[in-house]
């Protein structure tokens, strides 16, 4: 295929048109992602996270710029938040990176969070297997808030920044728990603003109080995305949690959980679709319809007799 030669070659529109063909499932999206994903692998993935309009383009910006000057290949793949904050934005991808000395090795794509819900977690997913088999050191995954989706997102990153900004602090006490399982390094953004020293503070006595489980502290870095005040400092976090992931081998661990819950996805997405079509066409529901309605079952009954009918004994012996 003339597209998956270019592809190899370093073409960038061909990555372009393969990615807007497998971000829409189009005819022979599998095919194309089963031989790229043969391809030779190698970036490391870093998740970005946090509030609407704390930052994260922003600060993803000067992160780029930061280590394309080292001259590594990056792939950000931006989750378009359609946020009241920027408007859905993301300041364009053309627009954005402006300022980069050398465009030739940054490649950035938005995906649409709206219209693909249940599915955007493995779209992108199949989005950064190509960049990453187009020779990609570095991904860059940018995501608002923490929502199942994001954390399913999440999941496929080797390191996870969450930022915040002075103002979260509410939020923080809410969302404690959930933040502190997904952060690797924390970032406080906004630092030109009152109320984030206090906040630098109030992380690393938390960060503190989990070293318990951890054998390495990484303190919270602040930020000023817009001046580039403190970016180095972040950069050099991520580099450090790199290293400390691969040399006490969390990151082959994180890698093989990725990869088991890729593929199961990838198989549970065919199951629902198949069974989805065969309880229509076999008259299953038709008839659990009826019991339902005339009382005789009820949903979780009729979720195990179809279980029951479908899978037993063929995946788990029973
Ligand atoms: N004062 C100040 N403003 C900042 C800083 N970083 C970003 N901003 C501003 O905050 C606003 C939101 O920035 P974005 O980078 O779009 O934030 P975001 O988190 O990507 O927003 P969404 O993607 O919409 O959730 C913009 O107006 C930025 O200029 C900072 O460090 N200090
Ligand atoms: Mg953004």
């Amino acid at each position: 295929m003339a597209l998956l030669d270019d592809f190899k070659r370093g073409d960038r529109r061909a990555l372009s048109k393969i990615i807007t063909h497998i971000e829409n499932r189009r005819e022979g999206y599998r095919t194309i992602l089963a031989q790229i994903s043969r391809f030779e692998r190698k970036a490391f993935r870093i998740g970005i996270t946090g509030p609407p309009g704390a930052g994260k383009s922003t600060l993803v910006d000067s992160l780029v710029a930061k280590l394309a000057n080292t001259g590594k290949k990056i792939g950000v793949v931006a989750i378009d938040p359609s946020s009241p904050f920027t408007g859905g934005a993301l300041l364009g991808d053309r627009v954005r990176m402006q300022h980069l000395a050398d465009k030739d090795k940054v490649f950035i794509r938005s995906m649409a969070s709206r219209g693909q819900s249940g599915g955007l977690a493995a779209a992108t997913r199949d989005v950064i297997t190509v960049l990453d088999a187009f020779g990609m050191d570095l991904i860059i995954i940018e995501t608002v808030g923490i929502g199942q989706i994001e954390l399913d997102i999440i999941e496929a990153c080797d390191t996870v920044v969450v930022i915040l900004v002075p103002e979260s602090g509410d939020m923080i006490q809410t969302m404690k728990a959930g933040l502190m399982e997904i952060a690797d390094i924390f970032c406080v953004n906004k630092i030109d603003r009152p109320g984030a020293d206090r906040l630098v503070s109030y992380l690393n006595n938390m960060i503190h109080e989990r070293l318990g489980e951890f054998s390495q502290e990484f303190p919270a870095v602040g930020t000023n995305a817009v001046s580039g005040l403190g970016v180095d400092k972040l950069s050099d976090a991520i580099s450090r949690h790199r290293d400390y992931i691969v040399g006490n081998g969390m990151f082959e661990q994180r890698r093989k959980r990725q990869l088991k819950n890729e593929i199961l996805s990838s198989v549970r997405d065919r199951i629902v679709k198949d069974l989805d079509h065969m309880i229509d066409l076999d008259g299953q529901f038709e008839s659990i319809s009826s019991k339902l309605n005339s009382g005789e079952t009820d949903p979780y009954t009729a979720a195990d007799e179809i279980y029951e009918h479908y899978f037993r004994g063929r995946l788990v012996n029973g």
